[in-house]
């Protein structure tokens, strides 16, 4: 019999446990139902604001060998505007998640009540390195994270998950706050703050200088927050951080992960990457003897 690769997260059902993560092709409509249609068992869009931002000068993307090192500054149209995307990716047959950030309580509020009817789920993101107010300056403070996450609680019904920071002394305690303040399910994690620097110029290659590190290189970090979160916190784990293939995606998941959110990966190698890592799942349940997923979720421990 083929082993059952659904999963679910607080009501939220995925035909199978991969999901496109927030920053990677979640600009456009279209971009996210591509995506979607290759076989991600759900998108998540870029993060949104209540306001447009422009983000940062170029360059601000670069391969670093191990890794993408970007320092984008949270462009987008506003949530408002992007509600137009929206009619695009979502129907009843695709799981489109929004991710959104703010700079109070508030405006995170807000937000998610904009995007309430548009989307299936909200991502909260409190993680982004390099952004001032509205990134890790929340993520790094317990108290802040509980708020705005009970804040938005009591604004929306929706499935509610937080995409926590591993720029942190204790990741474990970020996502105590995260359920205590009535969140369904954290995603670990965000990027690594990094730089690079070109040695002809002798200056920092990032337009910001100051980045986030993506991709292969920060796996085993991910892994880790991933495993000691899910040791602490009642609330499922979403993996996120390096996922390349279905061996990775087999990691996660036995380190405690109910999903995974693969990007840097999409744009290392293409969009075949959903059905390698689906496909791959599918080949390891059945040669291990195991139903579905549920079974494997956190075996390491
Ligand atoms: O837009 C970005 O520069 C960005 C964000 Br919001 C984030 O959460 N993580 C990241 O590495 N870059």
């Amino acid at each position: 019999m083929q082993p059952n690769l659904r999963t679910e997260i607080a009501g939220l059902r995925l035909r199978n446990p991969t999901m496109l993560s927030a920053g990677i092709l979640g600009m456009t409509g279209r971009s996210l139902r591509a995506v979607w249609d290759t076989g991600a068992g759900a998108v998540v869009t870029k993060s949104l604001g209540l306001n447009p931002r422009k983000g940062y000068p170029n360059p601000s993307v670069v391969d670093v060998g191990c890794g993408f090192l970007n320092a984008m500054g949270l462009p987008n149209p506003g949530v408002r505007e992007f509600l137009d995307e929206l009619k695009t990716a979502h129907s009843d047959q695709v799981t489109v998640i929004g991710s959104i950030y703010g700079g109070s309580p508030e405006e995170f509020a807000e937000t998610a009540d904009v995007l309430r009817k548009s989307v299936d789920a909200i991502e909260l993101n409190v993680s982004c390195p390099h952004v001032k107010e509205v990134g890790v300056e929340i993520g790094q403070n317990p108290e802040l994270v509980e708020t705005v996450v009970s804040r938005v609680r009591k604004a929306i019904t929706l499935p509610l998950f937080v995409k926590l920071s591993p720029n942190v002394t204790s990741i474990t305690k970020l996502a105590q706050a995260a359920e205590r303040g009535g969140a369904d399910a954290v995603v670990a994690i965000n990027t690594l703050r990094a730089m690079a620097i070109d040695i002809e110029t002798c200056r920092p290659v990032l337009g910001n200088k100051v980045g986030g590190l993506s991709g292969p290189a920060i796996k085993p970090v991910a892994l880790r927050c991933v495993y000691e979160i899910s040791q602490t916190v009642k609330i499922p784990v979403i993996g996120c951080g390096g996922i390349s293939d279905w061996k990775d995606a087999v990691e996660f998941l036995l380190a405690g992960a109910r999903a995974v959110q693969i990007g840097t990966a999409v744009a290392y190698h293409d969009l075949s990457v959903f059905k390698e890592v689906t496909s791959g799942l599918e080949r390891y349940l059945l040669r291990k003897g195991y139903a579905g997923i549920g079974e494997i979720v956190g075996l390491s421990h």
